[in-house]
């Protein structure tokens, strides 16, 4: 029997994470929202699409969680999503409350699942259900280093006339302004960039990544990036359902790691059956370390407006 893997709120984000699955079989998928028929019609469209793109999955939607039952992942992308001119931390209190009832839920029917959360902002929100949720700390992760590696290694590729195959982005600390992407520790073919790129050349790629998401909410107008958001959080809830070990940066609760505790931070994680199974620590060095103790500030600082400190 397939694993079952739930994907909770069926927007943008929770469809494109619940397609990329079903494409790729790892999981059965139910699909969960608020809006009556909405995750039962994409769901329908989605299963039909199988005669087309060669899967058999099983894909369902619903508007209630008892179909949920005995998930191994949850993945959480309920919520509301950026306007231009809006921030990540705009969302806090709409979504805090979202979280709750969505959480609640989740740990109710499916009390041996991982959590993965997607909402914004993202690392107060994993934070914030792990709290709730009552869980072991590496049973809720967030996604947002993933992606915001796969937008620097696409400007990486772009600026190096390189296969994005070939190049490897290492990007730490909170999903917004204070994300930390280490240059010194991405490359192509190997190769840090430091040793390919002028300083100037790196200092944009560094920008546009830390803007990538904003780049695509003013075109878009109506709402914030789905396809990469999507396929990151598929490919993370597949890493653990499939035990695979491997490291993929993940939003983790950190407990003296970088010398950082009790903030949910993007960090190295090997993911496995059990969530996060081990945080890497890298060795940064300077202004590395610097930026990302500077990131951990404000992510707590954002994160005490909606909680007490879980213990
Ligand atoms: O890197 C990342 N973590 C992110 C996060 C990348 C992209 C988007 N990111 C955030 O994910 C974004 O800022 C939002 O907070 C979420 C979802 O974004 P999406 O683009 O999918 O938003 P949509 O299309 O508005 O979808 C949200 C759905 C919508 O269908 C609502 O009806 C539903 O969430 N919703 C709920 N579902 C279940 N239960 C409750 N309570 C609920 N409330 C709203």
């Amino acid at each position: 029997m397939k694993p079952k893997i739930s994907v909770i709120g069926a927007g943008n984000v929770g469809a494109q994470c619940a397609y990329r699955l079903a494409q790729r079989g790892a999981a059965e998928v139910v699909l969960v929202d608020v809006v009556e028929g909405l995750p039962q019609g994409k769901a329908l469209d989605m299963s039909q699409a199988g005669a087309l793109d060669g899967f058999d999955v099983r894909v369902t939607g619903s508007n209630g969680y008892e179909a949920t039952g005995d998930s191994q992942v949850v993945v959480i992308t309920a919520g509301l999503a950026r306007k231009p001119g809006m921030s990540r931390d705009d969302l806090i209190h709409k979504n805090a409350e979202i979280m709750k009832v969505v959480v609640g839920n989740a740990v109710k029917y499916s009390p041996g699942a991982v959590l993965l959360i997607v909402t914004n902002p993202l690392d107060v929100m994993t934070y914030h259900a792990l709290r709730i949720s009552g869980f072991p700390a590496n049973r809720v992760l967030g996604m947002a280093p993933l992606l915001d590696a796969a937008r620097m290694r696409y400007f990486i590729a772009q600026a190096m006339k390189a296969p994005i195959s070939q190049v490897y982005a290492e990007v730490m600390g909170s999903h917004g302004d204070l994300m930390v992407p280490v240059p010194r520790l991405s490359t192509v073919n190997g190769k840090p960039i430091t040793e390919l790129m002028t300083p100037e050349q790196i200092k944009l790629i560094v920008d546009k990544t830390t803007n990538g998401g904003a780049e695509i909410v003013n075109l878009l107008k109506t709402g914030s990036a789905y396809y990469a958001p999507g396929s990151a959080a598929a490919r993370m809830a597949e890493a653990i359902v499939k035990d695979e070990k491997i490291i993929i940066n993940s939003c983790c609760y950190l407990t003296g790691q970088y010398g950082i505790k009790d903030v949910c931070l993007g960090v190295p994680a090997r993911l496995g059956r059990n969530g996060v199974e081990e945080i890497i620590e890298l060795e940064l060095i300077g202004e590395e370390l610097v930026k990302l103790k500077k990131a951990a500030a404000a992510v707590k600082e954002l994160t005490n407006i909606l909680l007490i400190p879980h213990t």
